[in-house]
């Protein structure tokens, strides 16, 4: 075991030299030089050596955040459209007793990936993005997934939820771990409906799980839920250093990302979060909400919240649940882990709550369009037209 005060100094060294101390006086101030942030940084040379981090500009106002942009498009994946692209894979047939069969094709690999600006990890992935595909179904569906190893370690697939042993992705059980240049088929049913999650499950198990081999595994229940702005979170880190202790905290991998680019969202408007936690090495996250309060639904699992007007609940890895919630008046309203060391490292976002009529602003503000509007608004129908494409 590192020594706990060890490991504690190494990440307050890294938190000096690139985000600075404290997070109380972020606001409008920061907010408002988001824009200039993001195109006049030079990105540093890459490099997993946190002594060579180049430190951080003084501006004022500046001094709490990382600075700089992430590459999403040579990342090749985007946090925030990572909120709303659900994987309904494709309908192949039904069962014989006529449920839809899905099916779905995942791939792992290792790609280096941004998680802040100019802070680059050396990943082990689902389809080239952390955290992977967000495979999407309804109850009773007959899941077929189609995983191949094309990455230099053997990996596995490990769902939550109800199946045969044969189907669990556990190394050493089974057909167990799936070898570079090989493939194997998942099959089971989807069920029960919530919000869950799968993982790899070869050894060492936390090496695998923090190197990005996560995603979300929502089941949405026959009778749906009611309409809402959906989205997709899973509270991740990075242990940069490889010192068994995170550097980076995230929602949706890239630090502070809804910082820079904070989530729009209607007043009065129903807001659900499929929330996940999967961060390695640290034992609770947790989620605040400012100045609202939301419904919970542990697991996912119930139709009816499972603790009612909460403003933050706590997660151990592999916890997941259901949040929400309704903006009640417009502006810019902060979500983060209530472990402060983690929002300083990264876990800290706003939603940008506005009227109807400045709806478009705010997407354009962060390089949405309604493409992203409606994937976020229409989740569970997407299942059939993307389904049968
Ligand atoms: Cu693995």
């Amino acid at each position: 075991m590192d020594d706990p005060r060890q490991s504690a100094w190494t990440r307050r060294k890294f938190v000096g030299a690139t985000l600075g101390t404290g997070i109380g006086i972020l606001g409008s101030a920061l907010l408002g030089r988001a824009s200039q942030a993001q195109g006049d940084t030079p990105t540093p040379t890459p490099t997993h050596d946190m002594s060579e981090m180049t430190p951080m500009p003084d501006h004022a106002g500046m001094r709490e955040m990382l600075v700089g942009a992430v590459d999403h498009i040579r990342n090749g994946f985007d946090p925030m459209q990572m909120l709303v692209d659900w994987d309904y894979g494709t309908i192949n047939g039904e069962t014989e007793d006529g449920r839809p069969v899905r099916e779905y094709s995942i791939s792992a690999g290792d790609v280096e990936i941004e998680i802040a600006p100019g802070i680059f990890f050396p990943a082990w992935t689902y389809n080239a993005r952390v955290p992977g595909p967000s495979i999407r179904c309804t109850e009773n569906d007959h899941l077929r997934i189609n995983f191949a190893n094309f990455g230099t370690h053997p990996h596995t697939m490990h769902f939550h939820g109800f199946h045969p042993a044969e189907m669990d992705g556990v190394e050493g059980e089974y057909r167990g771990a799936i070898n570079p240049g090989e493939s194997f088929m998942y099959e089971f049913d989807a069920d029960p409906f919530g919000c869950h999650l799968y993982h790899c499950h070869a050894a060492p198990l936390k090496r695998h799980i923090h190197k990005g081999m996560y995603g979300a595994f929502i089941v949405d229940p026959q009778a749906g839920r009611p309409a809402a702005r959906e989205f997709m979170m899973i509270m991740n880190a990075f242990d940069t250093n490889f010192d068994g202790g995170n550097e980076v905290y995230a929602v949706n991998t890239v630090g502070h990302e809804f910082m820079r680019r904070p989530i729009p969202v209607k007043v009065g408007e129903l807001v659900r979060i499929y929330l996940i936690n999967i961060v390695e090495f640290d034992l609770i996250n947790s989620f605040h909400l400012h100045a609202h309060f939301f419904n919970y639904y542990d697991t996912g699992t119930t139709i009816e919240p499972t603790l009612r007007t909460v403003d933050t609940i706590m997660q151990a890895q592999g916890q997941r649940g259901i949040l929400e919630f309704r903006p009640r008046y417009p502006g810019r309203y902060m979500f983060h882990a209530h472990v402060s060391e983690f929002a300083e490292l990264g876990w800290m976002g706003f939603f940008n709550a506005v009227r109807d009529m400045d709806y478009p602003a705010a997407l354009a503000e962060v390089g949405l369009d309604e493409e992203w509007d409606f994937k976020s608004q229409n989740g569970p129908a997407l299942r059939v037209s993307e389904g049968n494409s």
